[in-house]
């Protein structure tokens, strides 16, 4: 259905054999744990994946090591080319690689295409940072002494990534690893493995057409095993993780236990103001992409919308005209906006927290089924749910990972809802709708949003790969993408050189020998 086996058939990825890691090309061991994938729209088996063990992690690590022997040395814009020809490759396969993230994941076509467009996106500025690269200058206190900082490839890094953006969080990551000098190791998750092993196909022909060791790019499909193996592992310096909080936290302690690095985006639990200045048409637009695009399964997906008071019944009503007409359906299905939930267990957390919440004294006003008939057999499909609550509900509190939107009310100044936006735990990304430009700079002030991301007149979703990208709190700290986020994958050294034929020594010190 929906030329699925076409789609794998020309991304070179076998549906009864779909396995790939390493350097080595690698079919699965024989006696490899092999799990079906299911597209989450209709329960159809897309293909069959052998899982990595133990020792398969073994040898990956042993091929990164080898790889970034020669791969650190190769001079940064050589390496940017690397990634250009990759940015090219996936440029040729946009249209079957994004309908092969939809068909695994479950967002809708032209979200499946703009995440294919934001890897090829961090490419090209990879390419270009890759001439850059920039550490400072200084000047040395000492005559005839110079100073500088550069930045050195760090070594192997891992990256641990999550179902709802199945490939551009690793390109961000990996893209950005790979002109610094770096090689990386993925584990997907474990349940959106064959877009990885399409992209792993993608990334050998370009290393194979340059006689670049596969080894800079290694790809490990497997369970939690393999990321805590990772975790541990003093041979990897960094580990990029993107997830739960939960998952995050784990990663975190046992990376920070080794003094390793670890860049870490969790949980958001992102929320829109919306104050009576604010141009309501463009809001409510904003506020229905963030929270019911890609299901409500972004991390900056809009769970929370902080209304003033005196115009709470107009947003309420608008949303209300809305809600019940969003075409759910098929993600492939022309016309959908509403894809399914990535499987059975998402969806009961939907309904679990929606009981929950109402239990709290919540009212739902529209939405929260669990849709079934024809139209949505074997997928995991439910109505997008508004509901009426106070920011201090336990379930408010947390990020449950599904389109339910809480729509919260504050009263006088702007500053209260700002306090109530940033009253939760996480911090990854906000917004404001304003025009009024003292309300802006509110929230944008040190006493503003204490997020990541604080966005004005635009929603929490979709960002740009130019920024840097990442959050506060349980949100993890970590910045990737864009800005200078390239800094955490390279150690930094300060470096001071004398060229006189004296030794003096800083800070004045005498010490005559
Ligand atoms: C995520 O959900 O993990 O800003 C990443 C956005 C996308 C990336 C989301 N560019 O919504």
């Amino acid at each position: 259905p929906h030329g699925l086996q076409d789609v794998l058939r020309q991304l070179g990825v076998e549906a009864d054999n779909a396995a790939y890691c390493t350097g080595r090309t690698w079919g699965g061991a024989p006696n490899a744990d092999r799990r079906v994938i299911n597209a989450p729209a209709d329960g159809q088996r897309i293909a069959s994946v052998a899982f990595a063990t133990a020792a398969d992690y073994e040898t990956v690590v042993q091929a990164a090591q080898e790889a970034f022997k020669t791969w650190r040395l190769v001079p940064a814009p050589k390496r940017g080319d690397i990634v250009r020809q990759i940015g090219n490759k996936l440029r040729e396969c946009k249209e079957p690689l994004g309908k092969l993230v939809s068909a695994e994941m479950g967002k809708i076509l032209q979200e499946g295409l703009g995440e294919v467009q934001e890897m090829i996106d961090i490419c090209d500025f990879a390419v270009g940072l890759s001439r850059q690269l920039h550490g400072f200058t200084m000047h040395s206190e000492r005559p005839a002494h110079r100073m500088y900082d550069q930045y050195q490839p760090l070594g192997v890094v891992g990256i641990i990534s999550a179902f709802n953006f199945p490939v551009a969080v690793w390109a961000w990551n990996a893209m950005l690893a790979a002109v610094c000098g770096d090689v990386s190791i993925w584990k997907p998750s474990e349940k959106t493995p064959l877009t990885a092993v399409a992209v792993q196909h993608i990334i050998k022909e370009v290393l194979a057409d340059n006689d670049i060791p596969e080894g800079v790019f290694n790809l490990i499909i497997g369970d939690a095993a393999i990321g805590a193996a990772m975790a541990a592992d003093r041979r990897v310096p960094l580990v990029s993780a993107t997830g739960s909080t939960r998952m995050g936290r784990k990663v975190g302690e046992v990376v920070g236990a080794r003094l390793g690095r670890a860049l870490l985006e969790l949980g958001g639990n992102n929320a829109i103001i919306v104050t009576k200045n604010a141009d309501l048409n463009i809001a409510i637009r904003a506020i229905v992409f963030g929270a019911v695009g890609t299901a409500g399964q972004r991390c900056t997906s809009t769970r929370r919308v902080i209304i003033e008071d005196g115009i709470f019944a107009d947003v309420k009503q608008r949303l209300l005209a809305i809600y019940p007409k969003l075409p759910i359906g098929h993600p492939l299905q022309a016309g959908t906006l509403v894809g399914p939930l990535i499987d059975g267990a998402a969806v009961a957390a939907f309904t679990g927290a929606l009981a929950k919440v109402q239990a709290e004294g919540g009212t739902l006003l529209t939405g929260g089924e669990v849709l079934t008939g024809p139209a949505y057999a074997g997928g995991h499909y439910v109505r997008p749910a508004l509901v009426e609550v106070e920011n201090h509900y336990a379930t408010v509190q947390e990020e449950t990972f599904a389109p339910i939107l809480y729509l919260i009310r504050y009263r006088g100044d702007v500053q209260n809802a700002i306090d109530l936006q940033n009253d939760v735990r996480q911090g990854l990304s906000s917004s404001i709708f304003t025009l009024n430009m003292r309300e802006a700079e509110a929230f944008l002030a040190a006493s503003g949003s204490d997020c990541g991301i604080a966005n004005v007149n635009i929603g929490t979703s979709g960002a740009e790969i130019g920024g840097a990208f990442g959050g506060e709190k349980e949100t993890g700290g970590g910045r990737e993408s864009g800005s200078d986020a390239w800094k955490v994958y390279m150690r930094r050294q300060t470096n001071t050189i004398n060229y006189s034929t004296e030794l003096p020594l800083a800070q004045g010190i005498k010490f005559d020998i």
